[in-house]
Parts: C-alpha cells; structure tokens; sequence
C-alpha cells in the first residue's frame, strides 16, 4: 500500500519537510479554503501540487471534495452545486490528482462525545459516550421525540447525568460534537459561528421528511451525474462510511454496512463509483465483520483509513490502539496488499502523546500519535511483505 498521510494545507504545523523524515510517500488533502459547493479552480489545484511536489512527495488522495448539504437532501439548487462538483472533478482530473473521497453523512460529518479519553498509560484517545451523546440529543437540542431512540434505563442515565453536568461541562460537549470536529474538514459549523445550537437544529429541519429511502435515491441521483464526469476524467471517487456506522439525531444513513455498501457499488456499478475502505468507522458497528467486509470489497476500495476501535457492551467507543480492537488491521493490511500493493492508506486518527499535548492539532490529527501508528502499521506492511515474497 502507499503510505500517504493527511495533511491540511501549507498552514499545517506539520510540515510536508516532516512527513519526509517519516517515510510518508503521499499527501492527502484538499483546497480547504474554498467554500463547499463552490468549484475547485485548476490553478489552485496546480499551485498546490506543484508545492507538495516541491517537497519530494505527491498529492495522492483528496479528502474531501464535500457535497453540499442541498445535494443530500435534494434541494432547489442541488444541479447547479452538482454542476460544479463535476468541474471540480474535472480540474481534479487535469491536474493528474485522481482519488477523490468524500462523505454522503446528512448535516454531521464524524461524531465524538470526548477528545481526550485518558488511557491508562497516560495518552489520550477519542471516545463516543452513548449516554452523553444522548443528553445532547434530548436535554441540549431537545430534538422531538429524542428519548424513543433509547432505552428506559439509558433515559434514566441521561436524567442522572443531567443532576450533576456543570454548565461548562455542557458548553464543552456542544463544542466537542458540532463545532471542534467539524470545522476543519469543511463541516458545517465552524469556530466563531454564533450560536451553534440553532444553526445546528436548523440544519437538522432540512430533513424533516427525508427517510434512507430518499436519502438513497439522492445518494443515486448524485452518483449517476458525477460518476460519466468522472470515468471521464480517470477520477476514481470513493464515500468515506457513516461514522459511526449507526442512526443518529433521527438522520437517515446509507453507508453503515456490507448491505449498505453493495447498495451504492451497484446503483452505478462503474469502477469509478468506489469506496473509502475507513477500518475505524465500520468498525465502531458491531453488526460489521471488518476483514470480511475488505475481502468483500477490495476490488471497488480506492483508498483506505487504517484506524481500529474498541466497543463497549454499553454502546460506548475509544479509539483503539492500530494494533488492536474491531479493525483487525494487520489482517486488513493482508488483503489489501494481495488485492492491490499501490492502494493508498494513510493512519486514521492518532493519540495524543507525549510532545503531542497542547501543541493544538486538529482533534484526531496528532503528530507524534499518528507518526507512532504509522510505525507499527510500517513494521506490519515490512513484515507483510517478506512473508509472502
Ligand atoms: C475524520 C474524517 C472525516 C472524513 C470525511 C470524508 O477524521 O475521517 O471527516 O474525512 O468524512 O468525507
């Protein structure tokens, strides 16, 4: 597999010199400062892999070109925003930058309750808190109908919670879930916006009315546009899967499962309408096998997030440590090379460890927690390949 890692643009503390030293071979990233819906221009494509090829490395992956929130839920100007998204994908296909990933997940991109789980040995984690997740819900957004999502005792644990959270406490977990891990992959909320709570509840009420149902038939309406644009232009698409894997806040989701994956390959059955293998958010779905989901789909994976998790039998995740857990990515490492050696990987998510505290990464994005994963998935591939040479 390639060895890419993603980096977030020439303000990245981490520089591309740095991802030298570490034996990256490609760089995952996108034209963050454009607006989504807006088109990607082919001289910022160029500008920008000019300047990563400068430093000896070459933009492998894009992740993400968004799809705009009206094209999810099928809204008035959903052909125009397609429209651009085909000349985005066009530029993208100019420019030699073929591997393009993106999400189909209504209003919220990934969702964490906790940024800094501490382990025991001291580092840090991301955590999805059931209970927690569900206090936003009922007692935060007051979203109609909330507590029919869970159950009577997890309800009383919300209402438990709900004697002794602080105030600040509150306000953390509104800003950990909507806000501080959405902004920076172009999400929808980002730092600075004013009250977050009712931008968010706004965008919730785009999909009153919108079942899996309808969330497919615009998933498919959507790829039977972009995918002739992109088998044009050799751009291999790939949807990054729901994280987590399961209904949340009463959206709709379609990329949770081997069901919901065959679905979509063969709504536009090309080779260019592909999958974002990502081992930590199917993994967080106890219904998901993660191995035989890669054996079963590595031929339509254009692109793969090594990153594994533990789950509780509360419903509760940690991201677990690259070695370990529901992704069993040694043994992905294993299909995936059979299938296709130059696949580009990079490392999902790191901890936060040692130099790594306070430096203010993006959450997930840790240096040295990243670097640390991607020297024992280093050592896998290494060890991969003597075996089987
Ligand atoms: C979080 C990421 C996601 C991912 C997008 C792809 O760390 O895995 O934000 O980039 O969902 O579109």
């Amino acid at each position: 597999m390639e060895k890419t890692w993603r980096w977030f643009g020439k303000n990245d503390p981490i520089t591309l010199d740095m991802l030298r030293q570490i034996g990256v071979e490609g760089i995952v990233t996108a034209l963050h400062a454009i607006p989504n819906g807006e088109i990607w221009p082919l001289e910022a494509i160029n500008d920008l892999k000019n300047y990563i090829e400068a430093a000896g490395l070459r933009w492998s992956v894009v992740e993400s070109l968004p799809v705009s929130e009206s094209i999810k839920y099928g809204g008035k100007d959903r052909e125009l925003l397609i429209e651009n998204y085909k000349l985005s994908l066009a530029n993208l296909g100019k420019a030699g930058v073929k591997t393009v990933c993106y999400n189909f997940m209504p209003v919220i991109d990934w969702i964490r309750t906790d940024l800094e789980r501490e382990n025991e040995d001291g580092t840090c984690s991301l955590y999805f808190d059931k209970i927690r997740f569900a206090y936003f819900d009922c007692l935060i957004l007051q979203r109609k109908d909330a507590e029919k999502d869970y159950s009577p005792a997890e309800m009383q644990q919300v209402y438990d919670l709900d004697k002794t959270i602080t105030q600040a406490e509150k306000d953390e977990l509104i800003y950990t879930i909507i806000v501080k891990t959405q902004g920076f992959v172009n999400g929808n909320i980002k730092e600075g916006d004013q009250n977050p709570v009712a931008l968010f509840k706004q965008l919730l009420a785009l999909y009153d009315g919108i079942d899996q149902n309808q969330l497919r038939e615009n998933f498919r309406y959507f790829l039977e546009q972009v995918i002739p644009t992109a088998e044009a232009a050799g751009v291999n698409l790939c949807v990054h899967p729901d994280d987590p894997p399961f209904a949340v806040l009463g959206l709709p989701r379609i990329v949770t499962s081997g069901a919901d994956i065959e679905w979509f390959l063969n709504a536009v059955d090309s080779p260019n309408n592909g999958l974002t293998f990502c081992a930590g958010s199917l993994s967080s779905g106890i219904h998901n096998d993660v191995p035989a989901l890669a054996k079963r789909f590595a031929k339509r994976t254009h692109f793969v997030h090594l990153r594994s998790t533990e789950v509780f039998p509360d419903g509760n995740f940690k991201e677990a440590s690259h070695l370990a857990g529901r992704g069993h990515l040694i043994e992905l490492v294993r299909i995936f090379e059979k299938e296709n050696p130059k696949l580009p990987m990079r490392i999902d998510h790191g901890k936060l460890m040692l130099d790594d505290v306070n430096k203010s990464y993006n959450p997930g994005y840790s240096f040295l927690g990243r670097m640390y994963a991607l020297a024992q998935i280093d050592g896998v591939l290494a060890a991969n390949r003597e075996y089987n040479a």
